[in-house]
């Protein structure tokens, strides 16, 4: 059930022992969501830890470093930026119909929770829980600010994708001015790289294929890659923005191997493109310009497969292209 920000206020208010669950291959929106939570939480005299199947990544660690798990026995479980159970990953499979309130911003939300706050039209997890912090009256400590103010930038790549409405820039306004290094976070999201980032980023450049009227890319990395050229699956993380670099593409394809056989695609569009759909054809979903799903096969089979169910969108027919 949909409910509005005052209810969502509400029920935080009356519930004191909270496991926030955040989605596996977590990202700088479900990370920084599920800890400016439970600061926020803590601070208001309630039990509060953060869950995830998956470990964070080191990058983010300035957003938990301080951070200690409570010992407590937990009443209230809250999903943040998770749009579908699958997403809660295998070790926290077991809540699966127990989540109590998502708080999320994905137009696939699945409305698994019991209660929900969906705005699609946020930019970011981080958003939505702004503004339910405002309605509790709750001003953000430094450290929370730089959680919610991480989740915006990083979901909308530092404030340049379509989801930057004004409504973003606002918040961001308003957690600068709660006295957070900006400047700090930016460069540690999106300029410094470490060296496995760049053998990545360089391994995505030289294996980008062109497609379909070279109006789409497909970039694939599979484990054997990965071990080759020295970098794992966090180093990918944020990189499916590249795959619509190069002028005139239209829709970009990265395709990672998770485990052997088993691929997690991201789609990204550079056009009017809705790549949600294409990924809803496969089981996935995310948002119209940044989407993904899981594909079981054999790489060549699965880039066709990706191929036709996109070729459509651009009026190509693949058989003839
Ligand atoms: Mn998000």
């Amino acid at each position: 059930m949909q409910i509005n920000l005052k209810e969502t206020a509400e029920f935080l208010k009356t519930h004191d022992n909270f496991y926030i669950l955040t989605h596996m291959n977590p990202d700088g929106d479900t990370i920084g969501a599920g800890f400016a939570l439970c600061y926020a939480l803590r601070g208001a005299g309630k039990n509060a830890n953060v869950l995830c199947s998956d470990e964070f990544p080191e990058r983010y660690g300035f957003l938990y470093r301080d951070y200690e798990p409570q010992k407590f026995s937990p009443d209230t479980v809250v999903a943040v930026d998770i749009a579908d159970e699958k997403l809660l990953g295998t070790p926290l499979a077991g809540y699966k119909g127990y989540v109590d309130l998502c708080i999320d911003h994905h137009i696939s939300n699945t409305g698994y929770a019991k209660k929900q706050l969906v705005y699609p039209e946020a930019s970011a997890a981080c958003e939505v829980l702004y503004r339910v912090l405002s309605e509790m009256d709750i001003v953000p400590d430094i450290l929370t600010a730089e959680c919610l103010y991480t989740g915006i930038a990083t979901d909308t790549g530092c404030f340049k994708y379509a989801n930057t409405t004004v409504l973003a820039h606002i918040i961001a306004a308003k957690l600068m001015d709660c006295g957070i290094d900006a400047e700090r976070i930016n460069r540690d999201m999106f300029d410094r790289k470490s060296k496995k980032r760049l053998a990545a980023e360089q391994h995505i450049l030289s294996n980008m294929e062109y497609y379909l009227d070279d109006k789409c890319t497909i970039t694939a990395v599979t484990l054997e890659d990965m071990e080759k050229e020295d970098f794992t699956g966090d180093e990918l993380e944020g990189t499916a923005g590249m795959t619509v670099q190069p002028e005139g593409i239209q829709v970009g394809i990265l395709i990672k191997e998770k485990e052997h056989g088993k691929f997690k695609i991201s789609m990204r569009s550079a056009s009017d493109i809705d790549v949600s759909a294409i990924c809803a054809k496969f089981g996935g979903g995310g948002h119209t310009k940044a989407a993904g799903c899981t594909i079981e096969g054999k790489l060549d089979d699965i880039k066709l497969q990706l191929l036709s169910a996109t070729a459509p969108t651009m009026g190509i027919d693949l058989w003839l292209a």
